[in-house]
């Protein structure tokens, strides 16, 4: 089978990450799904994150760099991505690439069942190889928490990095995004139950990157009040 692949990668001041990661999509993707496309969307990153990519990209055809003037969120930036894909399958996967590659042969095959598959890093089955912090997991249970009281228990994992979704789905769902920054990963599976989608949630193997680009106290606090925005706007989850 010829696999028509586009791979979008969010990208806010990367510049020490994004080679190591977009390495290793280039020889994982050459090998196995050599019809593919890399799009990394920089967010108005204020480092060398587009010489970087824009360096890379001289001897790798596969690879483009959509920049956005300012910083817009890793939910406007992944719209942008997807809004001007090519592939009949897209992966969003962030930029240091926490889950590696090598699982989307896992995800396509549950693609062949499902429109939106995503990746949980606290399914029956996931594996940490590398756990994050103890601060990290705190938070991460307080948010998850925080979401099951106000939508419901409806997702193991909303936030992991690395979803696939089918080419016509995915316009579906990011051109009617509102919701900009982090918890856009949230409106995007209300989206998808909305159109009648069905959302496979597939275990990961991750390796915690202790280097987040998160500001734990602003971001946390804005993916609160954006959570409740999307609770007062759809209800609660189906
Ligand atoms: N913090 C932040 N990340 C962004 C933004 N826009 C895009 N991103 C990307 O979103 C992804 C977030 O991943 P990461 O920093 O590893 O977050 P974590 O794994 O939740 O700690 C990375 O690929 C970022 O480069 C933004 O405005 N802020
Ligand atoms: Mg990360």
């Amino acid at each position: 089978m010829l696999l028509s692949l586009s791979i979008v990668i969010p990208a806010f001041n990367e510049a020490m990450r994004i080679k190591s990661s977009l390495n290793q999509i280039r020889s994982f993707c050459d090998r196995a799904h050599p019809s593919y496309e890399v799009i990394v969307v920089d967010d108005g990153s204020s480092d060398s994150t587009v010489e970087t990519v824009l360096e890379m990209a001289k001897n790798w055809k596969n690879l483009r760099c959509l920049r956005l003037e300012n910083n817009m969120g890793k939910g406007y930036a992944i719209r942008t991505g997807v809004l001007k894909s090519h592939g009949d399958w897209i992966l969003c996967a962030d930029a240091d690439l926490a889950m590696p590659i090598e699982q989307l042969d896992a995800f396509l095959l549950a693609g062949e069942t499902h429109q939106v598959v995503i990746g949980s890093r606290f399914h029956h089955g996931a594996i940490a190889s590398k756990p994050p912090s103890i601060l990290r997991k705190v938070l991460g249970r307080i948010f998850h928490a925080y979401v099951a009281l106000i939508l419901g228990r409806g997702f193991s994992d909303t936030q992991c990095g690395f979803k696939l979704y089918r080419d016509q789905e995915a316009v579906e769902i990011f051109k009617r995004l509102t919701i900009h920054r982090f918890a856009f990963d949230i409106e995007v599976l209300y989206l998808a139950q909305q159109l009648g989608y069905s959302i496979a949630e597939v275990p990961v193997t991750w390796n915690n990157d202790s280097r987040s680009t998160v500001r734990i106290l602003p971001d946390s606090l804005k993916m609160a009040v954006d959570v409740l925005k999307l609770r007062f706007r759809h209800g609660r989850w189906r």
